[in-house]
């Protein structure tokens, strides 16, 4: 069964959710932002599935659009299983430090252990963008510093928000044309990821 990605509302390039423009913004509008999944322990699979479930649940977290799964391989020093990684596109009326807070909260309810940096995960579920807000703090940096360098990032967040704005002047979309390592990121529908 292929995992389609699938968009419930299209998608803008300026950090508000496009069906929000309005000429008299709410104070309450929500912000578009982007999450970055992934899973190399136990079953990644189901992993990425409950965490995304448990996001959905979330009060204040609209989840927009799921990318498709990819088996990416292992990004750093330390010798691993590969992954499987997905992006979803949230809406949310949380601050950027409430939705990190929740991901982690969904981290730790899925039974995720820190020990090594950059070492294998049930779960890692990273804040890569929230609307237009830049965030560099010892426990947020966003956007996130080291998505633009990472294949595993930027195939799914291009396929669901090519326009995703990286903070760096580009987007995903034309980031992904520099990025290294493509070619060993696969997309589990059985079409080829680029
Ligand atoms: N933190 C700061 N900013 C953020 C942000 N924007 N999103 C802080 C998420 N967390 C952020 O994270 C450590 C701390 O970073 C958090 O407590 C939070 O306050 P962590 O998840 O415990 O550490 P980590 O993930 O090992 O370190 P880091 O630098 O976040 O690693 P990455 O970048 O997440 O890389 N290879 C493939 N193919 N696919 C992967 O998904 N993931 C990693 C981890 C390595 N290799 C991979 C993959
Ligand atoms: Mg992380």
């Amino acid at each position: 069964m292929p995992t389609a990605c699938v968009c419930w509302r299209q998608l803008s390039s300026n950090g508000s959710p496009s069906d929000m423009n309005s000429a008299k913004p709410s104070l309450n509008a929500p912000t578009r932002c982007a999450l970055g999944l992934g899973s190399n322990l136990g079953d990644p699979k189901r992993n990425l599935d409950e965490a995304v479930r448990r996001l959905e649940e979330s009060n204040g977290i609209t989840v927009v659009a799921r990318s498709s799964d990819y088996r990416t391989p292992p990004w750093g020093p330390v010798p691993q299983d590969d992954y499987l990684n997905i992006c979803l596109v949230v809406d949310t009326t949380l601050s950027a430090h409430d939705l990190l807070k929740r991901c982690l909260e969904v981290e730790l309810e899925l039974g995720r252990v820190r020990d090594i940096r950059w070492g294998p995960r049930i779960i890692d579920i990273d804040l890569l963008i929230h609307g237009v807000a830049k965030v560099e703090e010892p426990d947020l940096e966003v956007p996130h510093p080291r998505m633009a360098e990472r294949a595993f990032v930027l195939i799914p967040l291009a396929e669901i928000w090519p326009d995703a704005p990286l903070g760096d002047g580009r987007t995903a979309a034309q980031a992904l044309e520099t990025c290294p390592d493509r070619d060993g990121v696969v997309k589990l529908d059985g079409d080829p990821a680029l």
